[in-house]
């Protein structure tokens, strides 16, 4: 049996979810007339504790349509320098929006006031306008990294401060949420918009939702339409995602641990990996290896299956569908691929 860690996105939906899909009531929803949705939207909605919430195909989607609602082209956008809407995200922030990212510094995706102010520019008649500030929680290419929420609180003053409006990309909130027992609305008080996963590790086959408050949604939802994003009886997708969000968030918990058992697991074996905070477990195999390749081919040929972050570093990321037994197999065999072949 394979065992899968390249991400949480390849969690399958379960039985629940896929009997919520065959019942679901449906209607068009660029009318508007799709219940299923409008029951996720609203629940998403409470539940962020923001005005208003939409649905959109994933996280990429939600990102750039938070993004364009939020900006004009010409806009700079503050991001992150490891941050997936900067790092994975196709460029879309320029290509579609026409904004242009700056980069802030940070550590595993705090930034302090001083870094912020860093790079924040003083008025000028050649600057652009600065009028987004992006933070990602629970920060993916840190290793999945925590943000509390006055930490949160922190870095949303300073770009308030400077005019800017504050957008999370939360594609793994509810993990920083279960990390950190804070409660989700600790966090969005801060914010001016949010996008969340709800395909990663709540296992809902489909989608993301997008909060913040009534104006921004429906600029939002005329964006999302602009991008081909208006779906019709999207009940059928909105339904095991409305199940993800009710019944799923616990049992990241059980992620959590297995992450914690497979660090220290691999701490053990002598290898340099980074504290694990949530799902993610990041590690530097240039000790043993040339190249990231080639540890992850090693596993590969015994059917353990995990991404490159870079030259030197792998990512493990555990998921529904690892059990804490997976992590004892998975840490033998790294044993005998990673450490006894290469002695
Ligand atoms: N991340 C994926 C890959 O794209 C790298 C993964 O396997 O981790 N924000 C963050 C922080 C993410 O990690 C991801 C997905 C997204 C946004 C985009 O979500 P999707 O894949 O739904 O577009």
């Amino acid at each position: 049996m394979t065992i899968d860690l390249r991400s949480d996105t390849v969690t399958r939906p379960t039985d629940e979810m896929r009997e919520a899909a065959k019942n679901a009531n449906v209607g068009d929803d660029v009318f508007g007339d799709d219940p299923t949705v409008n029951e996720l939207e609203s629940y998403a909605a409470e539940l962020f504790g923001m005005e208003d919430a939409l649905f959109v195909s994933s996280g990429t989607q939600g990102n750039l349509v938070s993004i364009l609602a939020q900006t004009k082209p010409g806009d700079e956008v503050l991001l992150e320098e490891q941050s997936h809407i900067y790092y994975y995200e196709v460029g879309g922030l320029s290509a579609v929006g026409g904004t242009i990212p700056k980069l802030y510094p940070s550590n595993r995706g705090y930034a302090t006031p001083e870094q912020i102010e860093s790079v924040m520019r003083p008025p000028n008649i050649h600057f652009p306008d600065t009028s987004l500030f992006c933070l990602e929680n629970t920060h993916n290419r840190h290793g999945g990294s925590a943000l509390t929420s006055d930490q949160v609180e922190t870095m949303a003053d300073i770009a308030r401060e400077h005019g800017l409006r504050v957008h999370m990309d939360g594609a793994r909130f509810f993990n920083a949420v279960v990390a950190t027992g804070s409660s989700p609305t600790d966090y969005t008080k801060h914010l001016d918009s949010i996008q969340s996963c709800l395909s990663k590790g709540l296992s809902a086959p489909v989608g993301s939702i997008v909060a913040g408050d009534e104006d921004f949604v429906a600029r939002a939802r005329k964006k999302r339409k602009m991008l081909g994003g208006g779906m019709r009886q999207v009940g059928i997708i909105a339904a095991p995602a409305l199940y993800a969000l009710r019944h799923m968030r616990d049992r990241l918990k059980d992620d959590h641990a297995n992450a914690k058992e497979l660090e220290k697991g691999l701490r053990n074996l002598g290898l340099n990996v980074w504290e694990s905070q949530t799902n993610i477990v990041v590690c530097d195999i240039s000790s043993i290896f040339d190249h990231s390749s080639e540890a992850i081919n090693r596993l590969q040929e015994r059917d353990v299956l995990i991404v490159p972050f870079s030259d030197n570093l792998v990512r493990m990321t555990t998921n529904r569908h690892i059990s804490s037994a997976d992590i004892d197999t998975v840490l033998e065999i790294v044993k005998e691929e990673w450490i006894e072949k290469t002695e």
